[in-house]
């Protein structure tokens, strides 16, 4: 885990004034001059504490289009190291680093920019490079790097202007993922604990203005997982009605300031490749619908079972390019063998993930349990997994696997304090009034409306509603 960040964060502004003066000097090329034009700006923007810091690099293009690019630049100081990027391929030799770029932030017109970062270590100092080159040309006229601090008494700059409201989503905005944590548009890693919808096939009145407002207000819930069936007279029955419902509740989410976790709820066939052209379908529909929105994330394929994680992984690396073709910055979460339990269901482990991770970035891996089935062999599996994947629970019950049975609190208890202690997000099944000890309402609340009357929560709603309800501490710079 990351040691308390320093409070201190670093600056450096290339550009303005300066990308002026590029395009002047590009601008006197004379137009039968067959090489292209080129000039850039960038800035870099670092959050560090000891040891650990994440930079920002936003790229501006001032030359003439480019259908690809790289960025090149030196760490002023040896012991400074690109650890894990994101959108772009990273590489460092000695202490000269290169980002290249991905097929879907290729292309930058004149005048357009694109922004990669990553986690990155360092012994000795942390000073920012001061110089840039795109192509191989320098970003000309570099204004001077900020070797101190500012002075711990005035707000340090950051990437992300202060939040303007108090939702989950207005204080973490757009989310990414930075090492094996979750992090919010300031870079910072957070949880987020909310509720997963049941079937929509079957529990639609439990997904009402009226019952968000609860989930968003009273329980203070961060999240709506929504889960999609695509078998059992879901998806498959009527794709156009079936994501139509998913957007509404995007929406909802997004009203409410929440964030939406879109999850295409395979569950039986097991084999992802079962719904893969179903899969491309829905994820282009809705991808392409919600790019726009800073509150979406997309869960590919609820619990893959009977099938081998380089199967799943195949799945993965079809979808996701669907998925980022539209939506290039949004977090995809990638379930795991054996129901999502990283393997341990059927015999593995996370070392196949490990080993063979999907090859796309921002990607998350799910892991579900169910607290009176999954116990202390599947949390040391969480915790020893936590420090080499990025996870997110984005199920779990506090009952047996049949979604049924008695509340186990004990295990639930020890399943949530581990997941708050690594800052892994989670969502809960259910919140509806199935007749099954899983959800978090009694039966008939969805119809009566009765929502936030504390004599409708079940046992295991009770028990989720006080811990989702404590405040998050969001940080915000
Ligand atoms: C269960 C529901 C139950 C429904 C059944 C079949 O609780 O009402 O009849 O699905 O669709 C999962 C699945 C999730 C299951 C849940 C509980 O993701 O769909 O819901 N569970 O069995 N994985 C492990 C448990």
């Amino acid at each position: 885990m990351f040691s308390i960040p320093h409070p201190s964060r670093r600056h450096l502004l290339l550009g303005g004034a300066v990308g002026a003066l590029a395009l002047a000097a590009t601008a006197v090329l004379p137009s039968t001059n067959a090489m292209a034009a080129t000039g850039c700006a960038v800035t870099y923007t670092t959050n560090s504490w000891q040891g650990g810091f994440t930079a920002t690099v936003a790229v501006k293009n001032l030359g003439d289009p480019v259908t690809n690019w790289t960025l090149g630049f030196t760490f002023p100081d040896g012991g400074q190291r690109v650890v894990q990027g994101w959108s772009a391929t990273w590489q460092q030799s000695g202490s000269a680093v290169t980002a290249r770029s991905m097929d879907y932030n290729g292309a930058l017109g004149t005048g357009a920019s694109t922004t990669v970062g990553f986690n990155g270590s360092w012994t000795g100092s942390n000073p920012n490079p001061t110089s840039f080159t795109l192509n191989g040309t320098t970003c000309t006229g570099g204004v001077s790097t900020p070797t101190t601090p500012p002075p711990t008494t005035t707000a340090p700059p950051t990437t992300a202007p202060p939040p303007t409201g108090t939702t989950p989503v207005a204080i973490n905005g757009q989310l990414r993922v930075c090492g094996v944590n979750l992090c919010n548009q300031y870079g910072r890693p957070i949880q987020l604990r909310g509720m997963s919808t049941h079937g929509l096939q079957w529990f639609a009145n439990c997904y009402t203005d009226a019952s968000l407002d609860v989930l968003a207000d009273d329980w203070q819930s961060d999240l709506l997982r929504i889960s999609m069936y695509v078998q059992e007279q879901g998806y498959e029955t009527n794709p156009a009605g079936f994501t139509n419902q998913v957007n509404t509740l995007v929406d909802k989410a997004e009203a409410r300031g929440m964030y939406a976790l879109i999850d295409f709820h395979t569950l039986t066939p097991g084999d992802p490749m079962y719904n893969l052209d179903r899969a491309k379908t829905f994820f282009a529909a809705v991808s392409a619908r919600n790019a726009a929105k800073k509150n979406v994330i997309y869960e590919i394929t609820n619990e893959p079972n009977g099938v081998s994680w380089s199967t799943i992984r195949n799945y993965a690396e079809q979808v996701i390019p669907v998925i980022r073709a539209n939506d290039p910055d949004a977090v995809v979460i990638v379930g795991t063998r054996g129901w999502s339990s990283l393997g341990v269901s059927e015999g593995g482990n996370s070392d196949e993930i490990v080993n063979n991770p999907v090859r796309a970035e921002n990607v998350m891996y799910t892991f579900h349990f169910y607290a009176a089935s999954h116990g202390d062999n599947y949390r040391n599996e969480v915790q020893r997994a936590a420090a080499r994947l990025p996870l997110f629970v984005t199920e779990f019950g506090t009952v047996t696997y049949t979604g049924d049975g008695a509340v186990d609190t004990a295990s639930s208890t020890a399943w949530l304090d581990l997941l708050d202690r690594l800052k892994i997000s989670y969502a809960n099944w259910t919140f509806s009034d199935a007749a099954e000890g899983s959800a978090a309402l009694r039966p008939g609340t969805c119809a009566a409306g009765t929502f936030g009357n504390p004599a409708s929560l079940t046992e295991s709603g009770t028990l989720l509603r006080n811990r989702i309800r404590t405040p998050d501490n969001f940080p915000t710079s």
